[in-house]
């Protein structure tokens, strides 16, 4: 196996397409917060393919890590051993496959070991977009109020000028610095998979400026463009296994491989100011109507993602594929997106919905991808409020059936336990849920879930057909088990 770097991509087997371009001549024209896998498959691969064509030398990523722990100190290592470069592996859902090495990425920075570098970065005049994918989490805001959350102790300590730890501390610094100097803002760009994205990040990054200085904020409001972006591509995470696999079949030893399905979307406003590389002419969909892309994506695709992986652990499926195999879960799946979704969604013009929908259950069918359903149910709490809150508000208003819905919540309630039907036990990872939350749960009246902060603003606990139909599943699976339950619903919805 021939390890990464620059100098060994000549000698790579002919079938990995690899950067055709000089990239001692790239520089970095994007800073990139949050470099995990989704990063790694989705914009860098739109950007590499941007410097592919001829006049984009500017436009390299400088990708930023600012956690320090071993994890991190590994990949600032990988990263460095490669020149920064690192494989995708694509795979169809027929199961063939192409890999290609990603060089976009031409500059690593691990900022708690050198802040200013980062600063000079983003302070440098060449810096003109800086992206994030920090997790839907990440953007600080409170559930219930969407207000900023100023006491969060990272924040707190970058508004108190310790040596910055946040993404919003180091854009502000930035920015600010930038303004005293006379140099152009860069455009802040969020490709985290939440609604209005860019909205989001206006809030947070406006909010904390205004936690430091009321003029900056102002300036930064009325001076920085924040697109909205609708982002897709499913990106498992890769475990040592995994990577001996895909190494295996590059024949590439790569300390860092990622892997992502052949599908893949960006819908993007062109709000930029600043500049942009040529999205447009690699695939990336430049419109206005994003929202109308992110319902359809959220309600649709991250529904159902949710909807399969409570059942499918409870019934002690592990994986995405295997989940879908189980004729149950398909049929849960397909019947809550025909009869609960699509009726309630308008589509962007000129998509079918019903296209759509046999896409996304043949995504999430394809074998290779081995996607795990704990990283789908990591954040639940966060998850169903963002994905199912509108579809069950309007069922609730519109009087339609709610029990995929209130089956999908008594899972949800069983699967915080952290044992499966079959008495396998699993880690329940849900950073949400306050103290208060828990204390309401354990208190042993399964009701009150509906009353945890999460779900209390849909007032389901009060909404009688609703709170009956979930009473009633919750008793069934203690009786019974998930399996059954399930059954038992799809034969009197059949
Ligand atoms: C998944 C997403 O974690 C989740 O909730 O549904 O990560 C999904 O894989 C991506 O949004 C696909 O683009």
């Amino acid at each position: 196996m021939k390890k990464l770097s620059q100098l060994s991509l000549g000698s790579l087997d002919a079938s990995i397409a690899i950067p055709k371009y000089d990239r001692s001549a790239v520089r970095p024209g994007i800073v990139h917060f949050g470099l995990g896998n989704f990063h790694r498959v989705h914009q860098a691969v739109y950007v590499d393919r941007c410097l592919h064509r001829p006049g984009n030398e500017g436009w390299g990523i400088c990708g930023v890590e600012l956690l320090d722990n071993p994890g991190t100190q590994a990949k600032a290592e990988a990263y460095r051993g490669q020149d920064c470069l690192y494989s995708v592996t694509e795979y169809a859902p027929d199961g063939s496959a192409s890999t290609r090495v990603i060089g976009a990425m031409v500059e690593y920075l691990h900022a708690p070991v050198d802040p200013e570098a980062v600063l000079a970065r983003l302070t440098n005049p060449g810096t003109r977009i800086v992206s994030l994918t920090i997790t839907e989490g990440g953007y600080n805001l409170d559930e219930t109020t969407g207000v900023f959350k100023l006491d969060t102790p990272d924040v707190a300590h970058d508004l108190s000028g310790g040596p910055l730890r946040t993404a919003f501390g180091y854009i502000v610094e930035a920015l600010r610095r930038r303004r005293g100097e006379g140099i152009a803002p860069f455009t802040v760009m969020s490709c985290d998979n939440l609604r209005h994205n860019g909205d989001t990040a206006r809030k947070a990054i406006v909010s904390f400026a205004r936690g430091k200085d009321a003029a900056l904020a102002d300036w930064i409001d009325a001076n920085v463009d924040f697109p909205n972006s609708m982002v897709d591509r499913i990106a498992p995470q890769v475990p040592p296994a995994a990577r001996d696999r895909l190494n295996q079949r590059s024949g590439i030893d790569d300390a860092v491989p990622a892997l992502g399905e052949t599908f893949i979307q960006w819908v993007l406003e062109d709000d930029f100011r600043a500049g942009r590389p040529p999205f447009g002419e690699v695939g990336v969909e430049l419109r206005n109507d994003v929202p109308a892309f992110e319902f359809m994506k959220g309600r649709m695709l991250n529904a159902s993602h949710i909807l399969l992986a409570m059942p499918g652990i409870m019934l002690g499926h592990r994986i995405v594929h295997e989940a879908l195999g189980d004729t149950r879960l398909y049929r849960l799946l397909e019947t809550f997106l025909d009869r609960d979704a699509i009726p309630r969604i308008e589509g962007p013009k000129g998509v079918s919905l019903e296209a759509y929908k046999k896409a996304v259950l043949e995504r999430f069918s394809n074998p290779a991808i081995n996607d795990q359903l704990l990283r789908i149910a990591f954040d639940t709490t966060a998850k169903i409020p963002v994905f199912h809150s509108r579809t069950i508000e309007m069922l609730v208003e519109d009087g339609g059936d709610i029990r995929r819905e209130a089956f999908f919540l008594a899972c949800f309630g069983a699967y915080l336990k952290g044992k499966d039907d079959k008495g396998e036990s699993f880690e329940v990872v849900e950073p949400r849920l306050t103290e208060n939350d828990w204390t309401l749960l354990r208190g042993g009246n399964p009701i009150d879930l509906l009353r945890t902060s999460p779900f209390e603003k849909l007032g389901l606990a009060d909404h009688a057909a609703f709170a009956k139909a979930y009473g009633g599943y919750v008793a069934s699976i203690q009786a019974t088990s998930v399996g059954q339950t399930l059954e038992a619903l799809l034969a009197e919805t059949a």
